[in-house]
């Protein structure tokens, strides 16, 4: 538009005088404040603070020197096989190319952050950045009338047919705890799961003094770490603890945990949460108190929270966002995930929980959410028959091919194998899609080094990376509980499988100067099973490779694997032990500890459960009965003719 100049009218066309002009600019610069300074005073979800206020947290004391940042700056590296292929459409307000920008100049990443990726595990392995902005509520298909009527309470209530917890015990084939809580006979093995229990009573202990209620304990700087990982629920080394606690018959450790839940754990929370650790941890942890002990308290908590958790499943889809406000209920994806897209060990990594959920409430929307998600997956084409890590929530369409059974991909896996075995082997398609995937695995992945180590490898569109990451240790184990209900003529050739993978991750450990694993290995540039990049060297406390001694010392009873078992906990009293607790260390090559200052709460929930069930009788929490969640949180096996039942209504399984 052109402003004419008109007579008796001043330059500015608005015919003020000088002082009247000064009063105005005033006016309008303190308006312009007042505005920019009430973003502060918005919640950390509203859309514009994010966009006018990078997230930068205030970094925490930290101790050692920086292995976590070279560690950053190589997960900051995107593998070339990250661009999404020719034709595949972005979501919605992002292109690959302001992407990656974003992933060389991002500078607000803080140490902290890093840290809790690094240690979000299995489906955070590679990457460092802040979500994307896409929405899931702008572009969402909106929630279906019958997915309204199935949440709604006055439906629930009406259904008749409720959980009932006796019929349940009744449908077990042993009691959880065995018949004397899995103590071992062998005094040697006892004394060695008396060990394991006094550095979970040292952890909890610590944890309970320095940073009851946080999520974690910093156990060199004897404080608390919050994180945001799981969208300002706390307590999360809590809600990890309770099973662990309860089957070593640390009773009233149990019991003040138990108190917090009941009178402290408040999910009326309004931060943004990672869909798949809130569900692995929180709702697998609760899940798990309920079964172990009957305590309706736990149930109800599970039942608020997996509502709150639906949301993340509205997109065109149904295949749900990375991140989710547990408040608003809108979701997103990870900045990190190539062109908006969800990640296969996430949304891959619902299946188990998600079950329960429909199992306790008699509301099959939980099952149906999952169900969907297998559905899209078995539809799909899959290169080679692999599952690629990426796929978007919008078009249903793998974003770029990278397969891995470690970081990114793992667990969806695991949740194959073990849906079949939780659905008392009548989920057919589950063990269906388990075999297909190990056989493109064999047939693509699994690798033989010079030295004779097997190993599997990663695949970047049809190119090998001769690298094995700590989390894809798990496989072992894996491998292992499947081997039986694979087809006849490869049953021992599976078990073979999982004990020579077992073995390899083993010689990681070996190979290192603390005796402990380094976060990943490789198998070309001279050596084999050892890290070659300085930012590979660190140890967090993970469980998988302790995991695996525990399901192949159940399969075989090789006395090796308690050997190895045994071998760890040595490891850890000498280089993580710490006078306060338990801490990873960035450099599992040098005796020179520099400890990482985090005791994670899987360390509480993992590592130190399956080592206890390592050194117990194989009837405490017995395979026959009970599947573990990816975070080690044992969930029953779900036998729908007997819980159909009526004779077993009463039946209780005595302890
Ligand atoms: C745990 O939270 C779970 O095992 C998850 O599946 C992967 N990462 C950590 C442990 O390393």
């Amino acid at each position: 538009m052109v402003f004419r100049k008109l007579p008796g009218v001043s330059a500015s066309g608005m015919g003020l005088r000088l002082s009247q002009k000064f009063v105005f600019l005033l006016f309008l610069s303190g308006l312009v404040t007042l505005c920019f300074g009430a973003l502060f005073f918005l919640p950390d979800s509203v859309r514009l603070k994010r966009i006018f206020l990078s997230k930068t947290e205030t970094q925490p004391a930290t101790v050692g020197s920086g292995s976590e940042n070279d560690a950053t700056r190589e997960h900051l590296k995107r593998p070339k096989d990250q661009e999404p292929p020719r034709g595949m459409t972005p979501a919605k307000g992002e292109t690959t190319s302001t992407k990656l920008k974003s992933l060389s100049r991002n500078p607000t990443v803080s140490l902290e952050a890093t840290e809790e990726r690094l240690a979000g595990g299995k489906a955070q392995e590679d990457f460092t950045l802040p979500r994307s902005k896409t929405e899931s509520k702008t572009e969402s298909k909106t929630e279906s009338a019958s997915e309204k009527a199935a949440t709604s309470s006055s439906n629930r209530a009406a259904m008749s047919d409720t959980f009932s917890y006796d019929k349940f015990k009744g449908c077990l084939l042993k009691p959880p705890l065995g018949r004397d809580t899995g103590r071992p006979s062998d005094p040697q093995t006892n004394e060695r799961r008396e060990k394991v229990k006094e550095m979970m009573k040292f952890s909890w202990d610590n944890y309970k003094r320095y940073a009851w209620g946080k999520n974690e304990l910093r156990p060199l700087t004897k404080n608390g770490h919050i994180g945001n990982m799981f969208g300002g629920l706390r307590g999360a080394s809590i809600i990890d603890s309770l099973d662990t606690l309860y089957i070593m018959g640390l009773m009233e450790e149990y019991n003040d945990a138990k108190e917090w839940v009941q009178t402290s754990l408040d999910l009326n929370s309004n931060g943004e949460a990672s869909l798949f650790e809130v569900n692995i941890r929180y709702v697998g942890g609760l899940l798990a108190a309920y079964y172990l002990t009957g305590e309706e308290m736990y149930k109800s908590k599970v039942m608020e929270l997996g509502e709150k958790l639906l949301p993340a499943f509205n997109t065109p889809t149904g295949i749900p966002r990375g991140v989710i406000n547990l408040g608003s209920g809108t979701s997103w994806s990870w900045g990190w995930a190539s062109a908006g897209s969800s990640i296969l060990a996430e949304f891959g990594t619902l299946h188990l929980e998600f079950v329960h959920l429909s199992e306790l409430s008699r509301n099959p929307i939980y099952t149906e959410k999952v169900m969907n998600i297998r559905k899209l997956l078995n539809k799909i084409e899959k290169p080679h028959g692999l599952y690629p890590n990426f796929l978007s929530p919008v078009s249903g369409n793998w974003v770029q091919h990278h397969v891995s059974i470690g970081g990114l991909g793992d667990s969806f896996y695991e949740y194959l194998i073990k849906s079949y075995l939780m659905s008392d082997k009548t989920d057919e398609d589950a063990k269906k899609m388990y075999y297909g995937a190990m056989e493109a695995i064999e047939a693509n992945l699994v690798q033989k080094s010079p030295g004779g180590l097997t190993y599997m490898a990663e695949w970047r569109g049809g190119i090998l990376d001769h690298k094995m990451g700590h989390l894809a240790c798990f496989s072992g184990g894996m491998i292992g509980i499947g081997a039986d209900d694979g087809a006849p003529e490869k049953r021992q050739h599976f078990l073979d499988l999982a004990a020579e993978i077992t073995h390899t991750c083993h010689e990681s450990y070996t190979r290192s100067a603390t005796k402990l694993g380094p976060e990943a290995f490789r198998f070309d540039g001279g050596g084999e099973a050892t890290a070659t990049r300085l930012s590979d060297r660190y140890y967090i406390l993970r469980p998988e490779v302790i995991e695996s001694y525990m399901y192949m010392w159940r399969l075989t009873h090789d006395p090796k694997y308690r050997e190895w078992g045994w071998e760890a906990v040595e490891a850890l009293e000498q280089h993580c032990r710490v006078e306060s607790g338990f801490s990873g260390i960035r450099d599992v090559y040098t005796m020179t500890a520099s400890h990482d200052n985090m005791q994670q709460s899987f360390f509480l929930s993992e590592t130190l459960k399956y080592l206890y069930l390592l050194f117990s009788d194989d009837d405490l929490l017995p395979l026959e009965d009970w599947v573990f969640n990816t975070e080690a949180h044992p969930l029953p096996i779900i036998r729908r003719g007997c819980m159909q039942d009526e004779a077993t209504q009463d039946k209780t399984v005595s302890e």
